[in-house]
């Protein structure tokens, strides 16, 4: 059935693997133990101790699987902003294809007869490494073979039998021993060489996504992104090949510009204008987006190119 699955969903860039449901007590003993050994702040406690969860929801069928997607993300795209008589050419990241897998997984899980429901509170790059789909970069994200690690996860849980039993280890790819790309390339310093927990209040794709002001001591190479952050995926070797810059550039006229940086919700705009918006994700990102536009316009006007390398 997995395979069915991927053959359904390979041609939006998704690709599967059946988890047996046993597997979950195992994953939750052993974020335990992790919560008790590592010293986390008070956010990574919180996603540990409150966002993740184990507890299997009430379903009119049994549960005995969990199905885990990874849906490539097409890299990237050069963004123009034309505003007040300037063109502003900004990076963004750009939505998958997560609508037509679901909507595939859902058409091929009814045809043979089963249900799913989803499993959105699961630790997922856990399950992707210890169900052997992907390992961990130093980085702190997933690499899926043949994939990198430009993706996002989903799961569904699912009464499909899955008869293997396959947990391992943690791991890291072997080349993160003597790679140091993402730890030299981090412009806010979050990944350490030493440890594989990125100090998450450094993270620039965290300070990208949160509303308020940027914090004093963020460098202004930092800046190059319409919202999240690219830097530790772009040089990344393990990437190469899967680093896609998508051919087209995606405009937006002055008039769209203001709309853009007056905020979501994006819910009243035309057609052709509303699909560009939800390509880039920019209606997923509304603390942060206008803040982060506006000030990549005031550095390009002091003269700054934002930069991906
Ligand atoms: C909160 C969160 C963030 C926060 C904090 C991240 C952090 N690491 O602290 C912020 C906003 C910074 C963030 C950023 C990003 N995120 Co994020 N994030 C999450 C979320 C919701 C929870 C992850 C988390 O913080 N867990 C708690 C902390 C304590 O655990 P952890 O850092 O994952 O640590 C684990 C490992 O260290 C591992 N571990 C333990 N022992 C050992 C030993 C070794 C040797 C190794 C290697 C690992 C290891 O176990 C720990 C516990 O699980 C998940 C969704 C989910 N449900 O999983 C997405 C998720 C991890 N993010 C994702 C993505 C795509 C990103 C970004 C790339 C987005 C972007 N383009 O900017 C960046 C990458 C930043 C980075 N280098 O980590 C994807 C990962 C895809 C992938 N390829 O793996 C996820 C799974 C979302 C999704 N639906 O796909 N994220």
């Amino acid at each position: 059935m997995e395979r069915k699955i991927n053959g359904a969903i390979a041609k939006y860039g998704g690709r599967a693997k059946l988890v047996s449901v046993e597997c979950l007590p195992r994953l939750q003993e052993e974020i335990a133990k992790f919560r008790q050994q590592e010293k986390l702040n008070n956010f990574q406690n919180w996603i540990v101790s409150e966002l993740y969860s184990f507890e299997l929801p009430k379903t009119s069928f049994p549960i005995r699987s969990v199905i885990l997607i990874a849906e490539a993300r097409p890299g990237y795209a050069k963004v123009i902003l034309n505003y007040h008589g300037k063109s502003y050419v900004v990076f963004s990241l750009i939505a998958g294809k997560e609508k037509e897998i679901n909507s595939a997984l859902a058409a091929l899980i009814a045809t043979e007869g089963y249900h799913i429901v989803p499993a959105d509170r699961l630790p997922f790059k856990r399950l992707a490494v210890q169900s052997g789909l992907a390992v961990y970069g130093r980085n702190n994200i997933t690499y899926v073979n043949g994939m990198g690690s430009h993706l996002s996860y989903q799961a569904f849980y699912s009464d499909l039998p899955c008869e293997k039993f396959l947990w391992r280890e943690v791991c890291v790819a072997d080349i993160c021993e003597r790679c140091m790309a993402c730890v030299n390339h981090c412009p806010t310093g979050a990944i350490s060489k030493e440890h594989f927990l990125i100090d998450a209040s450094r993270c620039f794709s965290a300070l990208n996504e949160a509303g308020g002001e940027f914090p004093q001591w963020l460098p202004k190479s930092a800046h190059h992104t319409a919202y999240d952050c690219l830097k530790c995926q772009i040089c990344c070797p393990m990437n190469i090949g899967h680093n896609p810059e998508v051919p087209e550039e995606i405009c937006f006229n002055q008039n769209e510009t203001e709309r853009v940086l007056k905020g979501a919700p994006y819910d009243d705009l035309p057609d052709d204008f509303s699909q560009r918006i939800k390509r880039l994700g920019f209606d997923k990102w509304p603390d942060g987006l206008p803040r982060n536009l506006r000030t990549l316009f005031q550095l390009m006007d002091e003269g700054y190119a934002p930069k991906l390398y």
